[in-house]
């Protein structure tokens, strides 16, 4: 397969980790889930999944737990669910009206609070307006939206009345925005003036107005005033959201959708090829949205205060922040800004505001934390959080322990977890109460779940041996497919292995038989012959005191075949780095994983190119470092980090 083409040779596994954290003795006796779930689930897993779609409110109960077609998985036919109400009716009839589902933050300091009542009577009323635009059960909406209450509602009504939503990042592109429109051919657009990043207000109509006119397919534009911004107006197209949804009736009978009717589409950028839309349905999703949020984050929701840091553009903030959350009747933050603005302890500032109990964010939030310092979520009172929860890609072992030690007081289980937007939800986590914490290792698959690890044959690799991740069985919030391609969907992910469902992502098995995730197999490194991963020569970099952050590639070199190349980022500590530190570097890998990892050059740079969840783009510092043109930048937070970096790599040594 194209997408991921390297990585013959088994995985070398050179990071060793001996610290270990068990579970605090209060928290593992009143977990949500015993460590007995992981045979009971083993020993019938459709009765698992069944007892677990269980905990939702079915309109009409399904006939099968799951119909297997591989590589094509129905969960729950002929059963019938509809999401918003399990989301918000159902826990408002059962007398939790009066609940906060959301704490919500503008990043000028404005709040809102919105409880499950009202949640339920704005959700109806957006229904009611999607209605009256002329949106039918099916039909496929588009939201471009900043992160404001207004973006969870109209996922909901969408989900309410079965139409399918297609959430694009508030910071994509034009075309971004573009092709994601050609492809799902939307009808509306939901959008707003703009929202606030960075302390000033940033436009997103300007963009919607710039793809739709190209678009009639396109045939309204939904717009929420959140800055109050200058907007242009195309009459009978735009559609103010305050003039249309207000007047509407908080009365909206629901129907219960088919368990497999779309739920969502929700675009992932490949490398090359043109981005695919994950194709996720209605009752399987739901389940392990709701179980693996329940199970993972041990949620009480009586009493936590769960905050998933993450855009709602993201997979995890469709599972995280709205799904899970509101299925299980949880209260959640949601913070629309940026983590330095106006200074860079407003996350822990709202940590300490609302009482926050669970955090869920990326490596790269918790490594931008470490450069600042940790004197800065010092100043704060962080003694209500339980549990800490890192997502997106490995987490450095000295990362987790920074992550646990400043942020959890050296109290909280930090809980890693493997999943995609592809498999919908949490796939490999430990469990907070269950399971021992090992740095950088995301340690066991879920209850109900069967994910190894393979060489190149498909077979399973022993302990202390490195591979490919695999799922052997099908689970019920996979990807139903690719919006408009089957075949593609066969080809990416069925292809690599026979039988078995390959995300592209490198992994190893250490002495005890837990999975630590490697990045991406096409990151992977070739060098004199061994495969290292990129992940692992990163966690040596930043397990060096000086160092914050780093990306490691490999570029084509005569004589060894790729040779590792670095890009660090200081810690605010370091200052300014000079040859005697990056020689130090260099020695450090050298003596974490052995000479072969040693780098060939290191470069300290200010910044690494983004996605907007925060993946480091090793494609990009792989075109400097072989002197090319730059690739498809289209997904990139920010465009002029990559002109600093390639300025910088050519006047270096
Ligand atoms: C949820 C999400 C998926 C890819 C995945 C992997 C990487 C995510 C990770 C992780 C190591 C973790 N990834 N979580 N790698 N440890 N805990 O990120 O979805 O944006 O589709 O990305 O992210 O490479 O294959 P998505």
């Amino acid at each position: 397969m194209a997408e991921t083409s390297q990585g013959q040779e088994a995985l070398s596994n050179l990071l060793h980790e001996s610290r270990r954290f068990p579970p605090p003795a209060d928290l593992a006796a009143a977990a949500n889930v015993k460590a007995g779930a992981y045979e009971t689930a083993a020993a019938d897993r459709t009765a698992f999944w069944a007892e677990q779609a269980g905990r939702l409110r079915w309109e009409k109960p399904w006939d099968t737990v799951l119909d297997w077609q591989p590589p094509f998985a129905k969960w729950f036919t002929g059963g019938e669910i509809n999401v918003a109400v399990n989301c918000l009716d159902r826990h408002v009839e059962a007398g939790l009206g009066d609940r906060v589902a959301y704490h919500w933050e503008g990043e000028p300091g404005d709040t809102r609070t919105i409880t499950y009542a009202q949640l339920k009577d704005m959700v109806c009323q957006a229904a009611n307006a999607l209605l009256e635009l002329g949106v039918a059960k099916g039909d496929r909406v588009a939201i471009y939206m900043p992160m404001i209450p207004e973006t969870v509602v109209a996922m909901l009504a969408c989900a309410r009345i079965g139409a399918v939503h297609m959430v694009v990042f508030g910071g994509f592109s034009v075309d971004a925005l573009g092709t994601r429109l050609d492809d799902s051919e939307a009808k509306v657009v939901v959008t707003a003036d703009g929202g606030y990043r960075r302390g000033a207000p940033s436009s997103l109509k300007p963009a919607v107005d710039q793809a739709v006119a190209e678009r009639p397919a396109v045939e309204h534009v939904l717009v929420v005033r959140r800055t109050g911004q200058e907007v242009d107006w195309t009459e009978g197209r735009d559609v103010w959201w305050h003039d249309i949804v207000d007047r509407q009736s908080t009365e909206h009978a629901a129907e219960g959708h088919d368990a497999e009717h779309p739920l969502y589409i929700m675009y992932t950028s490949g490398t090359t090829a043109k981005p695919k839309g994950i194709l996720h349905t209605t009752g399987g999703y739901l389940t392990q949205v709701s179980y693996t949020h329940w199970a993972v984050f041990d949620i009480k929701p009586e009493t936590d205060v769960f905050w998933t840091a993450a855009d709602i553009g993201w997979v995890t903030g469709h599972s995280y922040i709205v799904y899970g959350p509101l299925s299980n009747a949880a209260t959640s933050v949601m913070y629309e800004g940026t983590p330095d603005t106006p200074h860079k302890g407003r996350f822990w500032e709202i940590v300490e505001k609302y009482g926050v109990t669970i955090a869920y964010m990326a490596p790269t939030a918790i490594r931008t934390f470490m450069k600042w310092g940790s004197d800065v979520p010092a100043q704060f009172d962080l003694s209500s959080l339980r549990i800490l929860g890192s997502v997106g890609e490995p987490i450095n072992p000295e990362a987790y322990i920074w992550y646990r030690k400043h942020i959890g007081g050296d109290r909280t289980p930090v809980v890693d977890t493997w999943w995609q937007t592809e498999t919908g939800a949490i796939m490999v986590s430990p469990l907070p109460g269950v399971t021992e914490g090992k740095p950088g290792a995301a340690m066991r698959p879920l209850p109900g779940l069967a994910v190894d690890v393979v060489d190149e044959k498909g077979e399973p690799v022993g302990n202390g041996e490195g591979g490919y991740i695999v799922v052997r069985e099908p689970w019920p919030s996979m990807l139903r497919g690719i919006w408009g391609d089957p075949e593609r969907y066969k080809d990416t992910y069925w292809s690599r292995f026979d039988g078995l469902y390959f995300p592209g992502d490198g992994a190893k098995k250490d002495e005890d038989g837990d999975l630590w995730l490697l990045g991406r197999v096409d990151d992977v490194m070739l060098v004199s012959g061994h495969n290292i991963s990129t992940t692992e020569v990163e966690s040596a970099l930043v397990s060096h005191p000086s160092v914050a952050e780093a990306a490691v590639v490999g570029a084509k070199d005569p004589v060894s075949g790729q040779a590792i190349v670095s890009f660090v980022i200081l810690r605010g500590e370091a200052g300014e780095g000079g040859e005697a530190l990056l020689k130090e570097l260099r020695d450090h890998v050298a003596s974490s994983l052995g000479p072969i990892a040693k780098p060939r050059k290191i470069m300290v740079v200010p910044e690494l190119p983004k996605t907007r969840s925060g993946k480091i783009m090793r494609r990009l510092l792989r075109d400097v470092a072989e002197n090319r043109e730059l690739g498809d930048v289209s997904t990139l937070t920010d465009a002029g980090s990559m002109k600093t970096i390639r300025d910088a790599f050519g006047s270096a040594g």
